[in-house]
């Protein structure tokens, strides 16, 4: 009997797979190479999801797609690789919002400085509706958003002075992610502020082109910061998701089967990429204080360079959509009432 049962499976089996070539179903023959490049090292906890994410798409794709990792801005930079893949010439990348800020205008609301109070708050509003949407926004570029991962709460290094007020900013050259807001929030702090790639940002502070930088405790450490910069100040003026996106000229190709698991496991590792990348910030930030002068501001001292970056929400409240910048906040207030 059992025998019987195990080859009527068998044949079920095989019929299928000849059905299968015979039905026409190509795509699910064919086997498909996704190439990842980020900017951060291979140390990052954004490096780290990857390799994770890596796993379960080869695995839950039973071999039809293979994943290359491609950390250090190997690939290029956050801008150069969303246009890889607006081209379809890289499949993923996994970019800061301030740059994508220049490609969907709206992304830039969540740079805003000192828009979200901790990361919880951020979670609440990156899962909810506006965040999907915003995600969906970035189809009509070619780019399909399959997740917000995690950069973190940002925080000022330089290599000149402690910095414990706005004052104490004057005239540092800082340099900022590429996208006109975050300029604008460093000017009205008084600093001297250049956009550039992060690619090149460590050899512009070792020649001494820029002062300063700001990013998130995982980074100063992880990517060396501290060996040309003795001064660190947990501004937190702004909190940078990350998003892990896949070019659209990529995703059509696939079977609906792969498209749905990549959103799904994409969705599964964003769990394990914030988690991880807060635990990180934590352990690198206590670390710091061996390799540099650390800062921490009282409240106080923090609500200084929040009013000097208000005037930012009015200069750019209409160019990124008066609505969204008041859903936002309307929902974010909404998680400090919960
Ligand atoms: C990495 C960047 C980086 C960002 C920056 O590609 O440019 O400072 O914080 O992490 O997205």
């Amino acid at each position: 009997l059992v025998l019987v049962a195990g080859s009527i499976l068998a044949i079920t089996g095989e019929a299928e797979a000849i059905f299968g070539i015979f039905g026409g179903d190509e795509k699910k023959e064919k086997t498909y190479t996704i190439r990842a490049g980020i900017g951060l090292n291979d140390k990052s906890a954004q490096y780290k999801a990857l390799e994770k994410w890596k796993q379960m798409v080869e695995k839950r794709s039973d071999g039809r797609i293979k994943m290359e990792l491609y950390h250090s801005s190997q690939l290029g930079d956050d801008r150069e690789m969303m246009e890889a893949l607006q081209l379809g010439t890289q499949e993923v990348t996994c970019p800061s919002t301030a740059p994508i800020g220049e490609f969907v205008e709206g992304f830039k609301v969540f740079d805003l400085p000192f828009l979200f109070p901790n990361n919880e708050a951020a979670d609440y509003v990156l899962d909810s509706k506006i965040g999907q949407n915003l995600l969906k926004k970035l189809e009509d570029e070619g780019m399909i958003g399959l997740a917000y991962w995690e950069n973190g709460f940002r925080h000022l290094t330089n290599s000149k002075r402690p910095v414990k007020t706005p004052e104490d900013i004057k005239g540092l050259k800082v340099r900022t992610m590429e996208n006109p807001m975050h300029l604008a929030a460093w000017r009205e702090m008084g600093a001297n502020p250049t956009p550039m790639a992060f690619g090149e940002l460590f050899s512009a502070m070792q020649q001494g082109v820029v002062d300063g930088q700001e990013n998130p405790w995982g980074t100063i450490y992880l990517q060396n910061f501290y060996e040309v910069q003795d001064y660190v100040t947990n501004t937190g003026h702004v909190y940078s998701p990350f998003v892990l996106m896949v070019s659209e000229k990529f995703y059509d190709k696939l079977p609906s089967d792969l498209q749905t698991m990549l959103r799904k496991t994409a969705k599964e590792v964003k769990e394990y990429q914030r988690r991880i990348n807060r635990e990180m910030n934590a352990e690198y930030r206590k670390k710091l204080k061996e390799k540099m002068n650390v800062t921490i501001l009282s409240s106080e001292q923090k609500s200084a360079f929040k009013k000097a970056v208000q005037p930012v929400y009015d200069e750019y409240k209409e160019e990124i959509g008066a609505d969204l910048v008041d859903s936002v906040l309307q929902k974010v207030e909404e998680y400090q009432q919960q």
